[in-house]
């Protein structure tokens, strides 16, 4: 499978950005992070799950059976899994300053990080939180998860012009099974999510290093490859949107104005923000079945007007 194309060089450039995005559906960055915050926020999540017995005692070798959710998802209502979400470093990370000035030199000044902190609770196993962690078996123990599967988020926020920031938290090479996209499929409109079995035409990847950040639209397809190491893949995908796009309105609890907003201790810091409340918030499920396919500011959408045909570029 080829590399991704890196576009450091560009960072800077919101038309080049957008330029990109719209050809290939992704944009790959090298080193876009301080790889000392991503590798400090990795050492805190493996210290919560060494704590919460992941791991044979003293080793980095996995404990069996291993945390798994249901349907493939992550744990959700492990006390590991909640103890690294609910970690500052964690939450932080959709605010850090680097990737929120890439995200907002791409999206739009107006441009924001959806909310990830809801708390599990019995009626609600598993609340929308936009920033996942992911904490991936080797295949050979849990041989499925749902990220395998070719598919574009718009399927699961059912927002056309979201985007998703993919970040690794330690190295994670071809062998351990990062992320994969398949550059220009996004032109194509929806696909039914199916499992990855061509890796040929035009799937990329990489040997991701700490400090990588791989930004992809929603109607980007995309599915993780098999973890063919001994060791858990840990990464975490994290989203943002203008305030142009409607906010599904499971997110409403970052929105200071909203009956449904609740605070944690995590807000006192100086990098959080709450979601503008200027956005309109949208009454809708996750994963509805068919989410209403609208134009794009950004990429082609079959059936809608083209954004590059458009007389003014968006302004944001
Ligand atoms: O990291 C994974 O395993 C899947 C990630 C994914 O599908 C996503 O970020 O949308």
């Amino acid at each position: 499978m080829q590399d991704f194309e890196d576009s450091s060089p560009i960072a800077s450039d919101r038309a080049a950005l957008r330029g990109r995005l719209r050809e290939d559906g992704y944009l790959f960055f090298r080193g876009l992070l301080d790889r000392e915050v991503v590798g400090a926020l990795a050492g805190q999540a493996l210290a919560v799950l060494t704590e919460h017995g992941w791991f044979e005692p003293g080793t980095r070798q996995l404990a069996l059976p291993p945390r798994k959710g249901e349907e493939g998802r992550s744990p959700h209502g492990d006390p590991g899994y909640e103890g690294t979400v609910a970690l500052d470093a964690f939450q932080g990370l959709s605010y850090d300053a680097g990737l929120r000035r890439l995200m907002r030199t791409l999206i739009g000044d107006d441009a924001f990080p959806l909310p990830s902190w809801a708390q599990r609770t019995a009626e609600n196993p598993y609340p929308a939180r936009a920033s996942v962690l992911r904490t991936v078996y080797p295949q050979s123990l849990v041989p499925v998860h749902n990220g395998m599967y070719e598919h574009q988020d718009y399927r699961v926020f059912g927002v056309v012009d979201m985007f998703t920031a993919w970040v690794p938290l330690i190295p994670i090479d071809r062998s351990m099974g990062g992320l994969a996209v398949r550059a220009g499929g996004h032109a194509n409109g929806l696909l039914t999510d199916r499992r990855l079995v061509d890796s040929g035409s035009g799937w990329r990847t990489t040997d991701y290093e700490v400090g990588d950040v791989l930004v992809f639209h929603a109607l980007t397809p995309h599915a993780a490859l098999p973890n063919n190491s001994d060791r858990l893949r840990l990464s975490a995908d994290t989203r943002f949107q203008s305030t142009k796009a409607p906010l599904v309105s499971a997110f409403a609890y970052g929105m200071r104005g909203s009956a449904d907003f609740f605070e944690t201790p995590f807000m006192s810091q100086e990098w959080w923000e709450p979601v503008p409340d200027t956005v309109r918030v949208v009454e809708r499920e996750l994963f509805e079945a068919e989410p209403p396919l609208t134009a794009s500011d950004f990429v082609p959408v079959p059936g809608f007007p083209d954004p590059a045909l458009l007389d003014a570029a968006p302004a944001h």
